[in-house]
């Protein structure tokens, strides 16, 4: 740490150690230089700052690259759902209750074809960011294939089950987990529906966006099917910090965490966990100890 960092540096270098894309880590880089001590002594920092910071541009824009997508050249992030399914279904309803998306409505249900191109919306679920994107009517010539074949998860919504199988025929070549969801627009048999989608196995919401049942549901099976967990960092004697997990692939261990937070491991005196890879509340464990979604860890340092 530097001597007589400001506060501001300091906030911006935990904000850094914590991001987790080479965007995020990038802003809080500038901010980090632009508030870096000013006096000779610093001189070193700066420079590895700048130098830190332009390596990350540059391997950022090889990652914008390879990562377009061919029709559209929407920049995946590290989470993307995309919503598909067939004109008036309510996509662009779906997007706007769950993202910060403003796409067009159709204001009556014989409005057809009302989104052109794919809307790219963030979720905020429990302070991860999955980017959800709407794909335009999957019958229609502004679908985008490639955007449904190359997203980590496809939400098929759909109205009635010929719906269903149709758009199923049309997506053969998606590779990402598929949610499917009922938008229950109008009083349905909901019960037989239902035990003819569990009777099929599939992994299903029934969603109702007016008293917006079962929304919370369909946003936890988004989160659950990127396969990732979730882990919350503590300092000791303070309260977890719910609002920023970090996000790991599973199986991470509590080294992964370590390496993003602490700056020398040699500084680490002791580790605890709560939660659900822990024995019991609090338990101490060592580096290779292997975490589960929704752990706690706490660091406590020299
Ligand atoms: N009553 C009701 N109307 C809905 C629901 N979802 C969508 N709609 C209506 O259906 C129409 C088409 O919705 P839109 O989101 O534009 O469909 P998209 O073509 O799939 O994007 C609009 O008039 C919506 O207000 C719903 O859950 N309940
Ligand atoms: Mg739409």
């Amino acid at each position: 740490m530097p001597i007589n960092a400001h506060p501001e540096f300091l906030e911006a270098e935990k904000i850094y150690l914590k991001a987790e894309t080479k965007e995020q880590k990038i802003i809080a880089l500038k901010k980090m230089i632009s508030h870096a001590p000013s006096h000779k002594g610093a001189e070193n920092l700066r420079a590895q700052l700048k130098r830190r910071l332009a390596k990350l541009k540059y391997a950022n824009e090889k990652e914008i690259k390879k990562t377009k997508s061919t029709k559209s050249g929407i920049k995946k992030e590290d989470m993307q759902a995309v919503i598909i399914g067939e004109t008036g279904v309510g996509k662009s309803r779906l997007l706007t209750t769950l993202t910060n998306a403003t796409p067009k409505i159709a204001e009556t249900l014989f409005e057809r074809y009302t989104t052109t191109k794919p809307e790219i919306g963030i979720m905020n679920y429990q302070g991860c960011q999955i980017q959800l994107i709407e794909n335009p009517a999957i019958e229609s010539k502004h679908y985008d294939k490639g955007l449904s074949n190359s997203a980590d998860t496809v939400i098929i919504l759909f109205a009635d089950f010929a719906q269903l199988e149709r758009i199923e025929k049309e997506i053969k070549n998606t590779k990402g987990k598929r949610i499917v969801v009922f938008i229950n627009k109008f009083p349905e048999q909901i019960r037989k529906l239902k035990a003819r989608l569990e009777s099929k196995k599939y992994n299903f919401v029934i969603l109702n966006l007016n008293t917006k049942e079962n929304l919370e549901e369909l946003k936890e099976k988004i989160f659950q099917s990127f396969d990732k967990i979730r882990i919350y960092t503590k300092e000791p004697g303070k309260p977890p910090d719910k609002k920023r997990p970090l996000v790991l692939k599973p199986n991470s261990t509590v080294k992964h965490v370590a390496n993003k937070i602490i700056r020398n491991l040699k500084n680490l005196k002791e580790i605890r966990i709560w939660g659900p890879s822990s024995k019991f509340s609090g338990q101490v464990v060592g580096l290779q100890h292997e975490l589960k979604d929704l752990d706690i860890v706490e660091f406590r340092t020299r």
